[in-house]
């Protein structure tokens, strides 16, 4: 490599570095075809239940060619939310809810997106004539098996992206461009014989090492699958109402991890908040409450069934007149959880 193109990588870190980006690699724009078998075989097993989205567009999500014919290298980027307190202390507070700690601040898409287009602004800028789009999360992208392409780190046994220094506390976002860059050496799996995550799953969504089977996923229940919550799935979710962090927090991997100096990832209202107080919003103070939060997305029906579950599951007899207002409520998976909550509650 001549010394014009190892700068040219170098000047593009040192400046992502500066916009907050703590972690950064290189790849050339190609996923070897295991990407895309697996990919195959996760859509054939029906594991992404309703996100029919992910059905579309295979050939642009497992090959960046096939999305944008001209990208040339991958920069992908991470950025740290490692929570400063235990993310599963509030499991046993039965009368409060349990957030995913990627949900207690901003949202971590407009946070990544932004810089993003920072740093892209000033790469075509510095470097004319050069073209590229920037990603975080939504778009037909298979960001971890670029990451770990790129050097952050490895997918582990539990799926997402284990990073030696951020441990599994890790957004991910890309830069496609048709920049020529040096790719960095790929990171490889340090899981070893552990199985940790595997073991701390509440509803045994793993099938196998490495593979998930999301419609049994907690993140998945919660946040994108519509309608009623399989009930048989029910009692695992405890007072978990908005995503999971069990195997991300079981990774001893995490010991490595900073807290995160996000002042925009830190949380914006009581971490583990009560479950009567979140019964009671409606349409308005749900708005009010989560906007610019990832949590906003689900709207409030979606949220509340959730909560519903959680006073089902929390043995809590005070809580019983909450599930009876819910069971009443009109939107009808809201009133069917309600319900399913006051049955529960009956002999509490
Ligand atoms: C769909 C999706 C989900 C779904 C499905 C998750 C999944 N694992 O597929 C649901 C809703 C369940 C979900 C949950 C979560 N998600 Co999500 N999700 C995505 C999304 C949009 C696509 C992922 C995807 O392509 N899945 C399809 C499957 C086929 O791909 P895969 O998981 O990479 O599967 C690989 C393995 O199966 C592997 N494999 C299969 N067999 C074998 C065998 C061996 C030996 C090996 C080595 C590998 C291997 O190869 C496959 C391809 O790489 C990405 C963003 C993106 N565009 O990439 C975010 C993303 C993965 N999610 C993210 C996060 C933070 C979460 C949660 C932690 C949120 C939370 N706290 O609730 C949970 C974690 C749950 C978990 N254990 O995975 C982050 C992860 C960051 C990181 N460090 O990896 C991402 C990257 C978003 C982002 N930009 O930061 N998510
Ligand atoms: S996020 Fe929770 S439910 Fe989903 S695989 Fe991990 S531990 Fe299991
Ligand atoms: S908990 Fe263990 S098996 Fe799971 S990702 Fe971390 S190191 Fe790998």
């Amino acid at each position: 490599m001549d010394g014009g193109v190892l700068s040219t990588k170098e000047l593009i870190r040192e400046e992502a570095r500066r916009l907050g980006f703590p972690t950064v690699g290189f790849a050339q724009a190609l996923l070897p075809p295991e990407a895309r078998e697996r990919l195959d075989a996760f859509l054939a097993e029906g594991w992404h239940g309703q996100m029919g989205w992910m059905e579309e567009r295979r050939e642009q999500r497992s090959q960046p060619r096939a999305l944008w014919p001209e990208v040339v290298s991958v920069i992908s980027l991470g950025l740290d939310y490692g929570p400063g307190y235990d993310p599963l202390a509030s499991l046993e507070r039965r009368d409060r809810a349990t957030i995913s700690c990627y949900a207690q601040g901003r949202d971590y898409h407009d946070v990544v997106k932004k810089r993003l287009k920072q740093l892209g602004q000033w790469m075509v800028h510095r470097f004319r004539g050069s073209e590229l789009k920037v990603f975080v999360d939504t778009a037909p992208v298979m960001e971890k098996p670029l990451a770990q392409r790129a050097g952050l780190g490895w997918q582990g046994k539990h799926t997402n992206l284990v990073s030696r220094s951020h441990g599994s506390w890790l957004f991910l976002g890309e830069i496609y461009t048709t920049l020529a860059l040096p790719p960095d050496a790929p990171e490889r799996d340090h899981c070893g014989s552990c199985r940790a995550c595997l073991d701390a799953c509440p509803t045994a969504a793993f099938p196998a090492p490495y593979r998930l089977d999301a419609r049994r996923c907690i993140s998945y229940l919660t946040i994108e699958h519509r309608g009623p919550i399989p009930e048989a799935l029910r009692p695992a979710m405890g007072n978990r109402i908005y995503g999971c962090d069990d195997c991300l927090a079981a990774c001893p991997w995490n010991k490595f991890a900073r807290i995160s100096r996000e002042a925009q990832f830190a949380a914006r209202h009581e971490v583990a908040p009560r479950l009567a107080e979140l019964a009671a919003l409606d349409d308005a103070a749900f708005r009010a409450r989560y906007s610019g939060s990832p949590i906003k997305r689900i709207g409030r029906d979606r949220f509340v069934r959730n909560v519903a579950i959680a006073i089902g599951n929390s043995g809590d007899a005070s809580l019983r007149p909450v599930a009876e207002r819910l069971a009443a409520d009109a939107d009808p998976v809201v009133a069917e959880a309600g319900a399913w909550a006051r049955g529960r509650l009956a002999h509490a």
